[in-house]
């Protein structure tokens, strides 16, 4: 049994630790830690583990192997940095840092390790939908790729939330899949503002459009909503020389009554993608069990960060910004 300790008990943290007890074969969860001590007294009393007084007591303790970070954005880089110093594996929650030069430090002090140690939730890789798109793409029966157009609805936002966030919370998926389905790297980006919706009353940008250009020349534009009204909805179509694919909507049964035809729309993200959730945390333990990890990497989680970046500087100015990585070392090549 591999004994994992949880730090963050907000939603996330408490659904992938329900995940890791009820269904993820090897895995313990023997502690967890929150900000808030309540928190996670709380979910350690629900679950008969223990709570530890602090994120850095947990990462410390000899009873914890591995750990996974879901706490708030800003805290990811310090607990990933304080898990490597351990050499323990680490499981982090996107995005991997606030910004890029956070992700440099978490990359130098991995590749002081040798080996992997962390991984990056960028689970929509584990969607059956994504990986039939990038199968179908990979294959070449449709010849090259040459654009995407996806969109990222959410039914609203915690209080708190800004207009960057949009990009280094929100897109950052896109920021990762996209380059992922492509198989290509990004050569610059802008953000631009459109017509705002009346929804937008919270004094951030909402809707938002993202654009980036890739090394090979593809386009990519990502209409992100963060305060939609009315479900959550993720859409995504790549289009190549000879066809597309489309991302497949959620499950959902059809109800015909009253002269309609309907089906109902999530509204929580954490259902949308609740079976790529399962196969990620389930692949992540039999990777650390085999001592060699396989899903999105610091180096992935770097990329994304470096893509928000320059989209964030890039906002108001009506200009494309340059999306520049360093070197890539070479134990992600
Ligand atoms: C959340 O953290 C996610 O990962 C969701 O996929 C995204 O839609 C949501 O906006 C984020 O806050």
């Amino acid at each position: 049994m591999l004994k994992i300790g949880v730090i963050g008990c907000g939603a996330i943290g408490r659904d992938h630790i329900r995940r890791l007890h009820d269904l993820v074969p090897g895995a313990e969860v023997v502690g967890c830690a929150d900000y808030f001590q309540e928190a996670a007294d709380k979910v350690a009393a629900q679950y008969g583990i223990r709570a530890y007084a602090s994120g850095e007591e947990l990462i410390a303790s000899p009873d914890v192997q591995a750990i996974l970070i879901a706490s708030s954005d800003p805290s990811h880089a310090g607990y990933v940095l304080e898990g490597l110093k351990y050499g323990k594996y680490v499981f982090c929650e996107k995005p991997l840092a606030q910004n890029a030069a956070d992700c440099e430090k978490i990359i130098a002090a991995e590749c002081a390790h040798g080996k992997r140690l962390v991984q990056v939730g960028f689970m929509r890789r584990y969607d059956r939908g994504y990986a039939e798109m990038k199968r179908i793409i990979d294959s070449g029966e449709l010849g090259a790729p040459l654009m995407i157009h996806a969109c990222h609805r959410n039914v609203s936002q915690p209080d708190g939330f800004q207009t960057e966030m949009g990009v280094s919370n929100v897109a950052i998926h896109e920021l990762d899949i996209c380059r992922w389905l492509l198989g290509d790297e990004y050569k610059s980006g802008q953000v631009l503002k459109v017509r705002q919706s009346a929804e937008s009353t919270k004094g951030y940008d909402n809707p938002q459009i993202v654009l980036l250009e890739t090394q090979s020349g593809c386009r990519i534009d990502v209409e992100v909503q963060v305060a939609d009204a009315y479900g959550y909805d993720i859409q995504c179509q790549v289009v190549c020389e000879k066809g597309t694919v489309n991302l497949p909507d959620p499950y959902a049964v059809v109800k015909r009554a009253n002269a309609s035809r309907s089906y109902p729309l999530l509204t929580d993200w954490k259902d949308r993608f609740i079976e790529a959730y399962d196969i990620e945390l389930t692949q992540w333990v039999q990777a650390v069990e085999a001592g060699q990890l396989t899903g999105p990497s610091a180096w992935d989680g770097y990329v994304a960060c470096v893509a928000a970046d320059a989209l964030n500087r890039s906002r108001g100015t009506g200009v494309f910004y340059p999306i520049e990585t360093i070197e890539k070392p070479a134990l992600y090549r």
